[in-house]
């Protein structure tokens, strides 16, 4: 039975070995001779056909060049009175640089510390109780008559059952108020003293960041700027579905909702770029749609808006790259002052003076760039900008102008 065993295994493992050496080795037939036959071409071509190269459509791959941490590294390192390069990435909810975020941290500190006291208290009982059970075992076991004494039992004590009922309820009010008092900090109805409203619009998935004035208004994406030390009134609004503003160094969650508005707030403490990430599952791309906030000082800021105002740089150079975006459907989706009022994308007039392009997650330099105009979907899978196929120089025109675009 065994040898019989044994030569089925053999044949088995010689049979797959010659598979997989023919699949591996097996000669492709070109096509080319039956089809070259039937139009009666002479057989010399026949016998050894050119193989053409496989024409294709899609662009080469892409794969996003530099890091945006690196470039934020850079970023902070540049400038002599920036914080520490920490100060740059860093997201966590226990360094704050804002009075909301700060109420929340404290607030998080005491319920920790309150829980910590109930779980060394409930687990000392246990223990205590665990070591005294044991040990009257033991007596038991040593002495004459094997009945181990009975507990004392404490059912129906006055005393015992008002402590355990009082003391969580003191737990929980406690819990409640102060709770109540930092929502009542950070969740107000009504801007603060001397604020300064800024609208995010949410999107799939990028963010929409308006700033209403006297003097009109400035309109940017992903990249929101506000004046250190001035509270910032923020008005939040969805495009399509439910998205979630959150910088945690800055501010709580709050959820942008279609055809419901609801106002947040925040104020930087000092100078510095805070990250932040939608916080609210809002389909394929909602992992890259990242916010920056650069809290500049206050003549900074004001310098960035008057830019901002400013309608689209005209440069005589990039005329070429200006007319392929007004001839293709870039004009449908993107504004750019002066030339276009497309609402769907992302507002484009003063796109090179971003750090980034893709709602936060890719340097802005001209190979991203224009690999993203080629095909976005390469970058940023499933996102909602189409590849609209130019060819290689009207890509390079196009890139080239919105690079001009500061
Ligand atoms: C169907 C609408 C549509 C068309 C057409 C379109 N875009 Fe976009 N574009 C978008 C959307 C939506 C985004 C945001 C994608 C994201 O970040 O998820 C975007 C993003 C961009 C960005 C990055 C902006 C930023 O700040 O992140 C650039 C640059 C851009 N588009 C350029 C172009 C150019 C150039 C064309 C024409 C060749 C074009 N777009 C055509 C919808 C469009
Ligand atoms: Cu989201």
């Amino acid at each position: 039975m065994l040898g019989v065993r044994f030569a089925i295994a053999i044949v088995l493992i010689a049979s797959l070995c010659v598979a997989s050496r023919l699949a591996a080795g097996a000669p492709v037939q070109p096509m080319v001779s039956a089809a070259g036959a039937s139009v009666g071409l002479p057989l010399q071509d026949v016998a050894s056909p050119p193989v053409p190269p496989i024409p294709s459509a899609a662009p080469p791959p892409y794969t996003i060049k530099g890091s945006v941490a690196e470039m934020d590294a850079r970023l902070v390192v540049c400038d002599p009175n920036a914080p520490p390069v920490s100060g740059a990435g860093v997201t966590g909810i226990f360094a704050p640089e804002s009075p909301p975020s700060r109420e929340i941290r404290d607030l998080s500190y005491l319920v920790f510390a309150i829980c910590i006291v109930i779980f060394v208290v409930v687990q000392g009982f246990l223990v205590v109780a665990i070591v005294r059970g044991i040990r009257a075992r033991r007596l038991a076991n040593r002495s004459e008559n094997d009945s181990s004494p009975e507990p004392v039992q404490i059912y129906g004590s006055i005393p015992i059952e008002i402590a355990w009922t009082v003391i969580p309820s003191i737990i929980v009010f406690v819990l409640t108020m102060v709770t109540i008092r930092t929502l009542r900090d950070i969740d107000i109805t009504t801007p603060p003293e001397n604020s300064m409203e800024v609208v995010a619009i949410g999107h799939q998935w990028w963010w929409e960041f308006r700033y209403p004035g006297p003097d009109g208004e400035v309109v940017t994406a992903n990249e929101m700027h506000v004046p250190v030390g001035r509270p910032i009134w923020l008005r939040l609004e969805s495009a399509d579905v439910i998205h979630s503003f959150w910088v945690p160094r800055l501010a709580g969650k709050m959820d942008l909702i279609p055809g419901h508005t609801n106002y947040t707030w925040f104020s930087a403490d000092r100078k510095g770029i805070f990250l932040g990430q939608c916080a609210e599952y809002c389909g394929t791309q909602h992992a890259h749609m990242l916010i920056r906030v650069y809290a500049d000082e206050p003549a900074d800021f004001e310098t960035w808006l008057d830019e901002q105002r400013k309608p689209a740089v005209v440069d005589a150079s990039v005329d070429a790259g200006r007319r392929v975006f007004a001839e293709y459907a870039c004009l449908n989706c993107h504004t750019i002052d002066g030339l276009s009022d497309g609402m769907f994308g992302p507002n484009l007039t003063h796109l090179a003076s971003r750090n980034t392009i893709g709602s936060g997650f890719i340097p802005l330099d001209r190979d991203n760039l224009r690999a993203w105009i080629d095909d976005p979907n390469q970058l940023k899978p499933g996102c909602n900008m189409p590849s609209l196929k130019l060819d290689p120089p009207e890509l390079d025109a196009v890139t080239d102008y919105l690079m001009t675009l500061h």
